[in-house]
């Protein structure tokens, strides 16, 4: 451990037990429920102790979740008021950045300047963003059915259950907080149970603001008690999901049998085209940072590299050079490039595509094992494989690390051919000057964003979300406005047009 990260450590504590946070106020950890160790993936020491919630804890925090959208006022309250206390959320978030950025980058593994720069600010943005969209948005008026004026407005559609995966808890779960209590709703949030420490504290920083109490409340556990307690609970509304793929399947399943609404952001195994056309620096650069970011763990990861022949050895020679020399190390650090991967059974799931990639036929080009200038720690060599097919488990798998995989092609054609031969379709990336071959990338390409000559950049206004097992829905303004709210048709006649007086003559 570096000087920075011990110097950190003494600046800010960390709580000692995690617990939730209902109502307004922290759970006493004295009540009976599981102790789960929070280990930071920089040394695999333990930093805290997470208190589940049990399903009765459960159960405590939907209610009030449910008192607070029945019976506070936060639904009531006009827009403007609603937002000023977002604004303030934002604020808090802002004030608070180095404690938060600190608290992530030590339990998820991110490099702190990233998660300062990016993460933090994102958090504090969603507040701002959504209360915005909020205030500006509008019904909708039709008077083609004359007498009728039929107006259609919008209500919160009660209480949500946000359930959140460890790989960018801030960015990701602030986004789903500031996006369901903007129109009115009230929230259960359950973190992931690796990553829990930063959204504890946003949920007390949240309420260091005029928030009214039981708007938005915290639980803290594992998926299969905590996590299943609150999806399938009869008073939650509505279930926003980002995680793994079969999680969110079951997590589907078990909302539909109470019909309640689902959004799922799921997995992704998106291809990387790059062309000769394209200028080769940028998308070499595009393509490091596509796949290694985040510690190479991102739904969003341009994780299939698909290079046209003609460039391939010059392309994947300059891949590997760079990939060798990538600084992988403490995320305090700030010269950091990557960090740890965020728990071990996961890191052992990542090497695991090593062996596999080689069964399958693949030639292993850099990398494959954990890092070996630390002692402790969850680090991996940035790693790239030559597969021999589109067929082969780690094309067709998301491998969810620093893990590329590279696949060559002879024409347009065949490499959209090999893009969408996935069960994937969150992005698609794809790199050329020649805009007939852009034009045909974006059209045919089965992915929910296509980003063109650029790694990822989220554009919060426009719809995010995935083809096939890629997910279900968007986040974008519009598509969280319509998912977190309820619509309703008014219809009342402009004129006293007389009725029929059924029973009214003898
Ligand atoms: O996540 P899980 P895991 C992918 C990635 C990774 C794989 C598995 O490929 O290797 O998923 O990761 C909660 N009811 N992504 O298993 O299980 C859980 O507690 C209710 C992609 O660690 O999906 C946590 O809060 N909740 C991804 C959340 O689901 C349940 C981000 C995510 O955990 C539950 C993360 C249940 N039955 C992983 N079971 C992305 N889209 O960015 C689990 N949970």
């Amino acid at each position: 451990m570096n000087a920075v990260t011990q110097d950190m450590m003494k600046k800010f504590s960390v709580n000692q037990h995690v617990t939730s946070f209902i109502d307004g106020n922290s759970v006493s950890p004295s009540g009976s429920g599981e102790d789960i160790p929070v280990i930071s993936p920089i040394t695999e020491g333990q930093i805290s102790l997470l208190r589940e919630a049990s399903i009765d804890e459960v159960d405590h925090a939907v209610r009030n979740a449910r008192d607070a959208f029945e019976n506070g006022p936060w639904r009531h309250m006009s827009v403007d008021e609603r937002k000023a206390i977002m604004l303030q959320i934002r604020d808090v978030i802002a004030a608070n950045a180095d404690e938060l950025a600190y608290l992530e980058s030590l339990n998820a593994g991110l490099t702190l300047n990233y998660v300062k720069g990016f993460h933090v600010k994102r958090a504090g943005w969603n507040f701002e963003f959504f209360a915005e969209v909020a205030s500006q948005a509008s019904g909708e008026a039709y008077t083609q059915t004359q007498p009728y004026l039929s107006v259609v407005t919008r209500e919160p559609i009660g209480v949500g259950a946000l359930i959140g995966p460890w790989n960018a808890p801030l960015a990701l779960c602030s986004m789903k907080v500031a996006s369901c209590i903007a129109f009115g709703n009230t929230c259960v949030l359950k973190p992931s149970e690796f990553t829990p420490l930063s959204l504890r504290r946003v949920v007390e920083l949240i309420h260091e603001t005029d928030i009214p109490k039981g708007v938005v409340n915290l639980v803290n556990g594992r998926g299969h008690v905590t996590g299943d307690a609150l999806v399938s609970h009869p008073e939650v509304d509505v279930v926003s999901f980002t995680g793994g793929t079969k999680t969110g399947a079951m997590i589907a399943a078990r909302a539909g049998e109470g019909l309640k609404p689902v959004g799922l952001e799921l997995g992704g195994k998106s291809a990387n085209i790059i062309t000769a056309t394209a200028d080769m620096d940028r998308a070499l650069d595009g393509a490091i940072l596509g796949i290694y970011s985040n510690n190479g763990q991102q739904c969003l990861a341009g994780s299939r590299i698909l290079v046209e022949r003609s460039i391939a050895d010059e392309l994947i020679e300059k891949f590997v050079a760079r990939s060798k020399k990538i600084k992988v190390g403490d995320p305090m650090d700030g010269a950091t490039e990557i960090g740890p991967v965020c728990y071990r059974a996961h890191m052992d799931r990542v090497l695991s595509f090593v062996d596999i990639a080689k069964n399958d036929g693949g030639e292993l080009l850099t990398g494959g094992s954990r890092d070996s200038r630390h002692e402790t720690g969850l680090y991996l060599e940035p790693t790239a494989v030559m597969a021999k097919s589109n067929d082969a488990q780690v094309c067709q798998e998301e491998i969810f690390g620093p893990f590329a995989t590279f696949l060559t092609y002879d024409d347009i054609d065949e490499a959209l051919a090999i893009a969408n031969a996935s069960e994937f379709g969150l992005v698609g990336y794809i790199w050329s000057d020649h805009l007939p071959t852009v034009m045909k990338a974006s059209q045919e390409m089965r992915a929910g964003t296509i980003w063109v000559n650029t790694p990822m950049t989220r554009e919060l206004r426009a719809p995010f979300g995935g083809y096939k097992k890629s997910g279900i829905g968007r986040d974008s303004a519009k598509d969280c406005l319509q998912f977190f709210t309820e619509e309703k048709t008014t219809t009342i006649p402009m004129s006293t047009f007389p009725l029929a007086k059924w029973g009214a003559s003898d």
